[in-house]
């Protein structure tokens, strides 16, 4: 007995010698957070909150969507999703087409975009990093010089304001799950604020869905373990509705159980510009941004929003939404005082 005590008492120490050499290692790579910057207590909640059906009108929308106030000032952040349907040299050459992109881009602190250069990961890195910096220069043409920036990875990108975020650790998923199409992983800081979070973009395989989807949620929590940092929202085309995917019948996402996850964009939400709806467009957040979402979220219909007569594009889609894409961009709201972890 003696000797088992010791065995399992040098065991446990090597664990914790383990542990603490990796977090050694691992700090120094990860921008460490000022403990000072946590609040002992979140803010009180529901201050900002809007009502899901009041969040989805789109001309309330635009009202958030509104220049934001100065980092100083900031007390939430908005962040979308958008699949631009291939968004390459063609449609970045279609000006009138990639003013109300880039207009739509403006509406969030942080817009996770899919299929940039191609839907799949075969346009080349180049061709997908010269398209990115043609859209955040042009979103940056109205927004002022700088304002916007990006990081990207295969035909994901983050584009992001550089005055209320800062971005880290960016790079295409490397974790123990299988996706066709890695995702991209980036971790972001409010400034000044207590608010971080990692953020995981995602374009599944379609026939692929319904082994890709419920795999998302075992990365978002591998994630939230391997770089310390609960708060895991995972955003993106999930195609996760219709024949790819069964939603399941209430308006969380399948795959996602209520008590470990949030559903940000429910099973209700119309997410594609075709007749059908379908909610193929999602955020997924992990438990501990229950208490960072202020309940806001909504699906842009940028046909209701802007004139899209002038926009470019093939004979069946100029001149109407599916010239910018045949997706809706899904967003969420957050407030930025209250995060604890
Ligand atoms: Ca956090
Ligand atoms: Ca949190």
């Amino acid at each position: 007995m003696q000797r088992r005590h010791a065995i399992i008492l040098v065991s446990v120490l090597l664990v914790l010698a383990l542990g603490l050499a990796g977090a050694f290692l691992f700090l120094p790579a990860w921008q460490a957070r000022d403990p000072q910057a946590i609040p002992t207590a979140p803010a009180s909640p529901g201050a900002a909150s809007a009502s899901s059906a009041a969040a989805s009108d789109p001309a309330s929308a635009a009202a958030a969507g509104a220049p934001a106030a100065s980092a100083a000032g900031l007390a939430s952040i908005r962040v979308g999703s958008y699949n631009l349907a291939i968004f390459g040299s063609t449609k970045v050459a279609r000006t009138a087409t990639l003013a109300i992109l880039a207009r739509i881009a403006q509406t969030y602190d942080l817009l996770a975009v899919q299929e940039v250069g191609s839907n799949a990961s075969t346009a080349g890195d180049e061709a997908c990093e010269a398209v990115l910096e043609a859209f955040v220069a042009r979103i940056n043409e109205d927004a002022g010089p700088g304002v916007y920036a990006f990081v990207r990875g295969d035909q994901y990108a983050f584009i992001y304001r550089q005055d209320k975020l800062t971005a880290a650790k960016a790079g295409l998923y490397e974790g123990r799950e299988a996706f066709t199409y890695r995702p991209l992983l980036a971790y972001f800081q409010v400034k000044d604020r207590p608010l971080d979070f990692l953020a995981l973009t995602i374009h599944t395989r379609p026939g692929l869905a319904k082994a890709e989807v419920p795999a998302l949620a075992r990365a978002m929590d591998e994630l939230a373990s391997s770089l310390g940092e609960a708060d895991v929202l995972c955003l993106g085309d999930f195609n996760a509705d219709g024949s790819y995917y069964a939603e399941g019948p209430g308006q969380s996402l399948a795959g996602f159980p209520e008590a470990r996850y949030v559903t940000l964009i429910p099973n209700e939400a119309d997410t594609t510009v075709a007749a059908a709806s379908l909610a193929y467009d999602r955020m997924e957040a992990s438990a501990s941004l229950r208490e960072d979402w202020t309940g806001a979220w909504g699906v842009v219909r940028p046909g209701s929003l802007w004139d899209l007569s002038a926009c470019e594009g093939g004979a069946d889609s100029a001149g109407t939404e599916r010239a910018l894409s045949d997706h809706y961009p899904v967003w969420a709201e957050f407030s930025a005082l209250r995060d604890t972890d």
